[in-house]
């Protein structure tokens, strides 16, 4: 896909050069061991638009109370990923050590490191907060870090910005405690996301479980994070014919609850057909999409797109959802493409096929979420 052009100053003119103060800013934020691994695999696999991060349209973020974790998970083939930003938090309290386990430790580290995480969530307008759910530092920090994100202003005016928490429920080996700390977690963050999107570590391991350990959990962060992440960044930073913006996508997400994000292509003479299908193809997150509340379909092809294509691309879609559904749909043309169609499609407001984790109650939660 072409880069965004007008995201690089040396693009524009002297007269354009305020635009570029009005890109949106995007932060990725990993904390805690499973958020850094997620963050390095979405940098190194995901395929990120280099030029938007050298921009610092889109920014990393690693965040951890472990220094050697920290520093590992922030390292590639021993050498150090520059475009992954890192911050020890609460060193004075933990030392560098790791939070074991202790979700109150996390967040006290989290507190006690305020003005430096304030510092990176200004300004920005749209925060995707990846974690692990069960652990210290990751459950304990990540409402903290929402929290004081939705006190500070975006780039965009006086709204704070979108929040989008990305986060994994534990396996059920790792026992009784972790999945209470999970699930008390997922109640806290959702308190302060936007949208939250969930992975049940026991679905990875249902699908992905005869893989080597890091295989499997690099590809369920490829299908869900980097996918959900570039969609994001994609439909954000290539201006379409019909173009989706920051305010749009706000629109959509802002509707809360849980959302899934699909990212599909198709080739040759069936294309959209087949890029509608394969976008609906989540195998982590099985969700009803006939109670979705916002739907945003962004449809990129070549100039031999026509016009009946892009539209029936979108008719396909609002096939699966309800008749009262917001929708926002938008198109592109990559001069790159040839009879090639790619989708990338955001449900809001979506429930699970069995709607536990749209329940409230703590007990529930923890109860059924492992075994779906
Ligand atoms: N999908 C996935 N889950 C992970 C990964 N690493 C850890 N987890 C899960 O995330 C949970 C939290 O683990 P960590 O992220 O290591 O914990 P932490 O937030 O660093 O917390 P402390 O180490 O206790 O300070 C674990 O119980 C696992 O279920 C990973 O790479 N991918
Ligand atoms: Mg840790």
């Amino acid at each position: 896909m072409e880069p965004f052009k007008s995201g690089n100053k040396n693009h524009l003119e002297d007269d354009d050069l305020d635009l570029y103060d009005y890109r949106s800013k995007i932060k990725i934020i990993g904390t805690g061991g499973a958020g850094n691994n997620s963050v390095k695999r979405t940098y190194v696999r995901g395929n990120l638009n280099q030029d938007a991060i050298n921009t610092g349209e889109i920014e990393l973020w690693s965040v951890n109370t472990d220094a050697s974790d920290l520093k590992k998970k922030t390292e590639h083939n021993n050498q150090r990923i520059r475009d992954i930003n890192r911050m020890l938090i609460g060193k004075d309290i933990q030392r560098g050590c790791g939070c074991g386990g202790h979700i109150e430790l996390g967040a006290l580290c989290a507190e006690d490191d305020k003005d430096r995480i304030e510092a990176i969530v200004k300004g920005c307008d749209l925060i995707i907060l990846s974690y692990g759910l069960g652990g210290g530092t990751g459950t304990g920090s990540a409402p903290v870090i929402a929290r004081i994100a939705k006190n500070v202003r975006s780039n965009f005016g006086n709204r704070p910005p979108i929040i989008i928490s990305v986060c994994t429920f534990p396996f059920i080996v790792e026992g009784e405690q972790r999945e209470n700390n999970a699930a008390l977690g997922l109640k806290k963050i959702r308190q302060y996301s936007d949208t939250v999107i969930m992975i049940d570590n026991e679905k990875i391991r249902e699908h992905f479980g005869i893989l080597p350990v890091n295989e499997a959990f690099s590809s369920a962060d490829e299908l869900v994070i980097s996918k959900f992440i570039k969609g994001l960044t994609d439909t954000l930073s290539n201006a379409g014919v019909i173009n989706i913006d920051f305010a749009d996508i706000s629109r959509i997400m802002t509707k809360g609850g849980m959302s899934v994000v699909g990212v599909g292509c198709g080739k040759g003479h069936n294309k959209v057909a087949e890029a509608i299908e394969d976008s609906f193809k989540h195998v982590l997150f099985d969700v009803n999409y006939k109670t979705a509340k916002g739907m945003l379909i962004n449809v990129i092809g070549g100039n031999d797109m026509t016009l009946e294509e892009a539209v029936s691309a979108c008719q396909l879609a609002n096939k699966e959802v309800c008749d009262n559904v917001d929708i926002m749909w938008g198109v592109t043309i990559d001069t790159g493409y040839a009879d090639r169609v790619d989708v990338i499609t955001i449900f809001t407001g979506v429930d699970p096929r069995d709607s536990v984790y749209a329940c409230e109650a703590d007990r529930t939660l923890c109860s059924i979420i492992p075994s779906i």
